[in-house]
């Protein structure tokens, strides 16, 4: 409550991305995923295909694969199918549901392997059991979610990950690369109006949950280029002016005034390799997808 009175008492009224994903949200972002437009999903996954054998390379016999926001486990499995020297799975997810489902799935799939499951925030404090700190550690962070972070939250979770992980470690990062603006704005503003879905679900889950009264109808999903901080943004934009209470407090909004509500970075090589260098990781090896471009970085302590 308190993060989104302050959010929404900011001149530029904003939100954090990760209010996004309850349940309905979740559906809504796989959903996503199926779109069309939205080409990071099956481009990664069709990258991590081709790249496995060399991904299996890097990875130590024994090792734990530690997955941060493990989601629905999806890609996972491209990695545990071309690295059957993992002994343990370390997948950390903040909705139990989707943790315990994931599990039940993969277990079925790898009865030999080991499940170690964290349901917390991937951005928080972490702590690894013992029994997995005795072990080479893998981080696997698939999606661009590392582009959904502003850069110094960017650069905490890598710098955090750097200790959680030790010095003998390898850390897979998927990270979407520039590319030309159209595919990106429709790849956030889909044709069949699911990411707008996704977008207004946040207000739906403000009403419901926190007991404010948005009006939904009254604000449209905006997708823009920011071209001088090389990310996509969400917006939700007010079609008239109006006023929303929430937890006895009134905030206006005029016709037109945006809710910002996700940042959605996107890389070069050289950005990345700048993130990394200023986070105390270098990057050994990197793969990077034909056009639209998406690529997997491999991280080792610098
Ligand atoms: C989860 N994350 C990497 C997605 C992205 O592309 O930033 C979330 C998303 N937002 C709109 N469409 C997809």
């Amino acid at each position: 409550m308190a993060d989104v009175v302050a959010g929404l008492s900011s001149p530029q009224k904003t939100l954090s991305p990760k209010y996004l994903y309850d349940a309905r949200g979740s559906a809504l972002f796989e959903e996503i995923c199926r779109t069309p437009e939205y080409y990071p999903t099956r481009t990664e996954t069709a990258l991590l295909r081709e790249i496995a054998a060399d991904l299996s390379a890097l990875i130590p016999k024994g090792a734990a694969l530690i997955e941060f926001g493990s989601g629905a486990s999806d890609k996972t499995a491209i990695v545990l199918d071309a690295a059957p020297q993992i002994s343990t799975y370390v997948p950390i997810e903040i909705s139990h549901d989707a943790l315990d489902q994931a599990v039940a799935r993969l277990a079925q799939r790898y009865p030999s392997l080991d499940f170690v499951p964290i349901a917390g925030d991937f951005t928080g404090e972490l702590r690894l059991p013992e029994s997995v700190r005795a072990k080479s550690a893998v981080g696997f962070f698939p999606g661009s979610t590392i582009g959904n972070l502003d850069p110094a939250e960017m650069q905490q979770f890598l710098l955090r990950t750097r200790v959680l992980l030790g010095e003998d470690s390898v850390l897979l990062v998927g990270a979407d690369m520039l590319k030309d603006v159209p595919t990106l704005l429709a790849a956030y503003d889909d044709a069949a109006g699911v990411t707008a879905g996704f977008n207004r679900n946040l207000l739906e889950r403000i009403n419901r949950e926190l007991g404010a009264d948005f009006d939904i109808q009254a604000f449209r999903h905006e997708a823009r280029w920011n071209a001088g901080l090389q990310r996509m943004e969400m917006h939700l934009v007010s079609l008239h002016d109006q006023h929303v209470t929430l937890g006895g407090m009134r905030f206006s909004f005029s016709q037109g005034e945006s809710l910002h509500t996700e940042n959605s970075h996107k890389f070069s090589t050289d950005s990345f390799d700048a993130l990394a260098a200023r986070s105390g990781w270098q990057i050994v090896q990197q793969w990077i997808s034909p056009a639209p471009q998406f690529a997997m970085f491999a991280l080792v302590p610098a």
